[in-house]
């Protein structure tokens, strides 16, 4: 690829959804400087609600793809976008399965908010002075400074996320009472249970169909590069290092879903992730 068709991707290293491109392009043969550049946006300041880079996604979220003139402001559409220009397509491009993709990124268990909601009174105690904290306070403070310079069609949606966020800043600053964290702690864990539902349903049948330990079979296709890191993400939401062994992973996942057993097929595959450079060397989490 030349140098005037370098991709430039937007994205933030602690971003689950933007792990999804950059597990593609490993996996797809290109390379960081020669292909594509990225550009972070720190998302724990704001930096997404900045009109400048609302201008470049409306909806203000990474990843973000610029090829040339054209701008991919989803996973959804940037994947296939890259395979499409891919020295080394997946071999199961074809029958790509959107159902999978839209169920991985199903908001009943979204990884950002098992990431920062908590589900328990020790959960609460862990996150109050932890990371989800850290999180809202920086955002708060962006969405405060770039609130007042939205653009006027952005002006509500950045008004709302500023308010939201900052319930979401009170919850942990403050003192709510019984019946507040409660209601929390029971949203909390509808998503944890949402999970479970998906890894021991969807994705355990998904994975059978095929001969290989990957959706996509052998290797992985790109339903996959999806699939792994928003398991990434959980497995780090429920306070696991990243890229823990199978042996912690799954009766970690196990407790925090219901209990019930995964299908044999769930370990393999997570055993088999482990094995890639895509998902190892980009530190995906
Ligand atoms: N459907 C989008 C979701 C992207 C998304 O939600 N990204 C998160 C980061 S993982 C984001 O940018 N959130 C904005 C924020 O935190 O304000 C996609 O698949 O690209």
């Amino acid at each position: 690829m030349s140098n005037n068709e370098k991709m430039v991707l937007y994205g933030f290293a602690p971003s689950v959804w933007a792990n999804v491109p950059r597990v593609a392009l490993t996996e797809l043969g290109f390379k960081e400087g020669e292909d594509f550049e990225t550009i972070s946006i720190d998302l724990s300041k704001g930096e997404n609600f900045n009109p400048d880079f609302l201008k470049i996604n409306p909806s203000a979220t990474v990843p973000v793809l610029k090829l040339g003139d054209k701008v991919y402001t989803d996973t959804a559409t940037i994947v296939p976008a890259l395979v499409a220009l891919s020295p080394h397509p997946p071999q199961t491009s074809e029958g790509v399965s959107t159902s999978i993709i839209e169920e991985t990124h199903l908001m009943s268990h979204d990884p950002n908010a098992m990431l920062l909601m908590a589900r328990d009174e020790d959960d609460y105690a862990e996150k109050k002075k932890g990371m989800a904290f850290g999180f809202a306070s920086g955002r708060q403070e962006g969405l405060d400074k770039y609130a007042p310079l939205a653009p006027s069609e952005l002006k509500e949606f950045v008004e709302n996320k500023q308010k939201s966020n900052q319930a979401l800043l009170d919850f942990y600053q403050g003192t709510p009472d019984e019946q507040t964290r409660k209601t929390h702690f029971t949203q909390a864990k509808a998503l944890w249970t949402s999970a479970g539902i998906f890894i021991r349903g969807v994705l355990t049948q998904a994975i059978k169909k095929t001969p290989g330990a990957f959706v996509g079979g052998e290797t992985p296709s790109q339903e996959d590069y999806h699939i792994i890191v928003w398991l990434a993400r959980v497995v780090t939401d429920a306070s696991l290092p990243p890229q823990s062994p199978s042996s912690s992973v799954i009766p970690r996942l196990q407790e925090l879903m219901g209990g019930h057993e995964f299908d044999p097929v769930i370990k393999a595959y997570w055993d088999a992730w482990l094995a890639r450079d895509s998902f190892v060397k980009n530190n995906v989490f």
